[in-house]
């Protein structure tokens, strides 16, 4: 290793005294004006890890739906999958070191994880919308010069396009052209020839607004849009041309206030979506008649998409297994609906998104979905395998239409991670295929009333959980009060977790009715200080 360019780089990008950071569920996040040193390093981390795992890894600066101010960074693993754990300690490690530790820590690494310091390093580098990402992807390049890696620098690119250009290249672009142009071709190919399949509704148009968030999201659909087919009308809305990312808007916003979003009017029985600033979640809403608003979660998306695939298994006549994987965020109605209307296995997970992917895994396909909308689909290569074969050699007309539907689902659902562009163009296409309105989609069941609460408390970390995050562990009798609280309500349910990306501890309610659900948060709240 060239300590001298390390320490010469490394002098640029010292860290500010008594900062301790941790590589949580979305990689470190925190205010901007913090994360330059941290920025670096992990510049320097995925050289490393390029060199170990001779892949090219992925570093994307992003903060996802927090507020502008604030910033990130997450690294992308081989697959285009989230970093292994025994890197995130290393990134935590590395992040924290003081200067004159670096070398060491770095040493150290490369020996445990007996990285090759002559082998090649490639990174693929991307960033979202913030005023402060531009500055802290340059720092990430330092990094990666500092050890002699190669990059490529995307520029602004959505959270999961870099997945997927990771995932793309390391599989020698049978997954598809590492490049965005690559990416709106294959998506939109497989958009198209999904919805040709529409027998009826072919013709009609599908309307839909959408709110970026005033991010990425709005850059990257207004490059697309030409890639698109005519009868798919979409009308961007908070396009980050006049007010602040995610302020007000953005599918965190419209999922925690159940409220639509500034800046987008929406008339009633309109079918409406909001993107998060990085585009990797979404969320559909409209307004009924009477002019309530309906949101349309993660959960329901979940259940389009589970339900739509397995009417194509049935009709395939092939026993692939499928489950749907969901957190303990997931409206309870949608499980009871999904295990006991639709008889699909379902599984919990801990929060966070590689949590739920790994559990995808272990199936033919499995559909993973948070609440808050990120999700996409994961197929087995020995299911994919099946449906390709079908879709090409299957002399039944009706079964070879079936599996040619599966299979431009497979291509058109990016399933590196949960991306809000492929997974609104499944929805889109689901829908179109269907014949399904919104509020049809919607009235599948109907969610049970629920609460999320956000507590200040003086250390988080003294909240310990199990079961899923469903039950604290931690400080002692905790749990047994939230037990005692939702035993006076009906159809109650209850828990609460230190957040990965903020410093809070969040608060989750069900219960029969909104005033019940709320004041049911509210007093599990109290028990949390
Ligand atoms: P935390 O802050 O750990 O609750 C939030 C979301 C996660 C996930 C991560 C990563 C909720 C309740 N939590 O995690 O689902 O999206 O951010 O961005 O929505
Ligand atoms: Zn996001």
């Amino acid at each position: 290793m060239d300590f001298e360019a390390v320490a010469k780089y490394s002098a640029l990008h010292l860290k500010p005294a008594g900062l301790s950071l941790q590589y949580g569920t979305a990689g470190f996040r925190t205010k901007a004006g913090h994360l330059d040193h941290v920025m670096y390093r992990m510049g320097m981390l995925a050289v490393l890890r390029s060199r170990q795992t001779k892949s090219t890894i992925g570093v994307m600066v992003t903060a996802s739906h927090n507020p502008e101010e604030d910033n990130g960074v997450k690294l992308v693993d081989p697959l285009g999958e989230m970093l292994t754990s025994a890197w995130e300690e290393y990134a935590t490690c590395l992040a924290n070191a003081e200067e004159q530790e670096i070398q060491s820590i770095l040493t150290e690494i490369c020996q445990k994880e007996a990285v090759k310091l002559n082998q090649r390093a490639s990174v693929f580098i991307g960033r979202d919308t913030r005023p402060s990402s531009e500055k802290l992807s340059q720092s990430v390049i330092d990094g990666v010069s500092a050890l002699g890696g190669q990059y490529h620098d995307y520029g602004l690119i959505t959270t999961p396009q870099l997945h997927y250009m990771v995932f793309c290249q390391n599989t020698q672009e049978h997954y598809g052209k590492a490049t965005v142009e690559g990416y709106y071709q294959k998506l939109s190919k497989a958009f198209v020839e999904l919805t040709k399949q529409a027998s009826s509704s072919g013709d009609d148009q599908m309307c839909l607004k959408i709110d970026c968030a005033n991010g990425i999201g709005a850059l990257k659909l207004k490059e697309m849009e030409r890639y698109l087919p005519k009868k798919l009308l979409i009308h961007l809305y908070n396009d980050g041309t006049k007010e602040k990312l995610n302020h007000l808007c953005g599918a965190d916003f419209v999922k925690v206030h159940q409220k639509p979003p500034l800046g987008l009017e929406i008339k009633p029985n309109e079918r409406c979506c909001s993107f998060d600033g990085d585009a990797d979640r979404i969320v559909y809403y409209y307004n009924d008649t009477a002019g309530h608003f309906h949101l349309v979660d993660g959960d329901k998306i979940a259940t389009l998409i589970s339900t739509f695939i397995k009417e194509l298994l049935i009709k395939i006549g092939q026993t692939l297994k499928m489950a749907v994987v969901q957190t303990a965020y997931a409206n309870g109605s949608s499980t009871r609906y999904l295990e006991e209307t639709m008889k699909v296995p379902v599984h919990c997970t801990k929060t966070g998104v590689k949590h739920l992917h790994h559990k995808a895994q272990e199936f033919d396909i499995g559909v993973y979905f948070e609440a808050n909308g990120h999700g996409t689909v994961l197929f087995s290569k020995a299911a994919e395998e099946k449906i390709r074969h079908m879709a090409k050699e299957e002399k039944e007309n009706q079964k070879r239409d079936a599996a040619k539907m599966l299979e431009n689902t497979i291509d058109l659902i990016n399933q590196t991670v949960g991306d809000a562009i492929s997974d609104m163009l499944v929805i889109e296409a689901i829908l179109a295929l269907k014949g399904l309105t919104v509020q049809q989609w919607d009235a599948i069941y109907t969610d049970l009333p629920n609460r999320q609460l956000k507590v200040k408390v003086a250390d988080r970390r003294v909240i310990d959980t199990t079961d899923a995050e469903r039950r604290a562990v931690t400080p002692p009798g905790l749990q047994e009060k939230i037990d005692e609280l939702v035993k006076k309500y009906r159809l109650s349910r209850a828990f609460v977790r230190p957040s990965g990306t903020e410093d809070v501890v969040r608060v989750y309610s069900e219960a029969d009715t909104q005033e019940n659900a709320d004041s049911l948060a509210h007093e599990v709240s109290l028990a949390v200080y």
